[in-house]
C-alpha cells in the first residue's frame, strides 16, 4: 500500500544516501536564517532547510554520527511531522512562524506547535554554530554582553550554567529584551518566539545533541560550544536596533 507522504519518504532516503556520500549534497551556500521562505507547496509545505555548512565541519567537536543523526533524523522528522500535521487544516499556508505564535499554549494543538516550534529552533540551532566559532565577540555585541552581564567572564559562566541546569530536554538562549541581553531556557519545543523575546543564538541541550559523542557529560559539549562552535556573526544579525 502507498503511504501517505510518500514523497517525503523518498526525499529523506535520498537526503541519507547524499550524506553517506560524504555530504557532498551539503556544498550549500551559508544563507541567511529564513526558515518561513522554505514553504514550497501546499501538500508538503515545509522542507528540511539546508545546513549552512557540511555535516563533518564541526569535527572533532561534534561527530558527523550526531550531525547525521540530529540533523537527518530528528530536524528531518520534525519537519515531516508538521507536514502530516498541518494537512487540510487553516494553519497549512502558514508560515512556521505563524504557525508557533498560533498554537503556542493550545492544549489541543501541542502537536502542532512542538513539531513547528522543535523545525524552528533547530534551523536556528544550526546557524548558531560555524566551524572555527566560539570565543568572544567584538562591537556592539561584546558592549552589550559587557553591559548585561558585567564582563565577558561573566556571561560565559552564566550562559553555560543555564545551559547546564536546564532539567531534562531543553534550549539555552540568548536573547534580546529592548537595549538589554538575557539568557533564557526554555522546555522541550518551547522558544522564546512566543514571549516576544528576539533570540540571538541557542544551544541544544536535549540529549541527542551530544549522547553520542559525549554520552551524558553535557558539560563539555556546553564548553566546546562556547570556546569553538558560536557563531558571533549570525548572533550580530539577529540583533534588532534598539
Ligand atoms: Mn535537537
Amino acid at each position: 500500500m502507498k503511504k501517505k507522504g510518500s514523497q517525503g519518504t523518498v526525499d529523506r532516503r535520498s537526503f541519507m544516501k547524499a550524506l553517506g556520500m560524504g555530504g557532498a549534497f551539503l556544498a550549500l551556500n551559508a544563507t541567511g536564517f529564513v526558515p518561513g521562505a522554505l514553504a514550497s507547496d501546499r501538500a508538503r509545505p515545509f522542507r528540511l532547510p539546508p545546513l549552512p555548512y557540511s555535516p563533518r565541519a564541526l569535527v572533532p567537536y561534534i561527530s558527523q554520527a550526531t550531525m547525521n543523526f540530529h540533523y537527518g533524523r530528528h530536524h528531518d522528522t520534525y519537519v515531516s511531522n508538521l507536514n502530516q500535521l498541518v494537512r487540510g487544516t487553516g494553519l497549512a499556508g502558514d508560515s512556521l512562524e505563524d504557525i508557533i505564535r498560533k498554537t503556542a499554549g493550545k492544549k489541543d494543538q501541542k502537536a502542532i506547535f512542538n513539531n513547528a516550534a522543535q523545525s524552528w529552533n533547530h534551523d536556528f540551532y544550526w546557524h548558531s554554530m560555524k566551524p572555527g566559532g566560539g570565543g568572544k565577540p567584538s562591537g556592539e555585541l561584546l558592549r552589550m554582553i559587557e553591559e548585561s552581564f558585567g564582563d565577558w567572564q561573566s556571561f560565559k559562566d552564566d550562559f553555560s550554567q543555564s545551559a547546564l541546569t536546564i532539567f531534562g530536554s531543553g534550549w539555552g538562549w540568548l536573547v534580546q529584551e529592548g537595549s538589554k541581553l538575557r539568557i533564557v531556557q526554555t522546555r522541550n519545543a518551547d522558544t522564546p518566539l512566543v514571549e516576544d523575546l528576539n533570540p540571538l543564538l541557542t544551544i541544544d541541550v536535549w540529549e541527542h545533541a551530544y549522547y553520542l559523542d559525549r554520552k551524558n557529560v553535557r558539560k563539555d559539549y556546553i564548553t566546546v560550544f562556547m570556546n569553538h562552535l558560536i557563531n558571533w556573526e549570525f548572533a550580530r544579525k539577529n540583533l534588532l536596533p534598539v
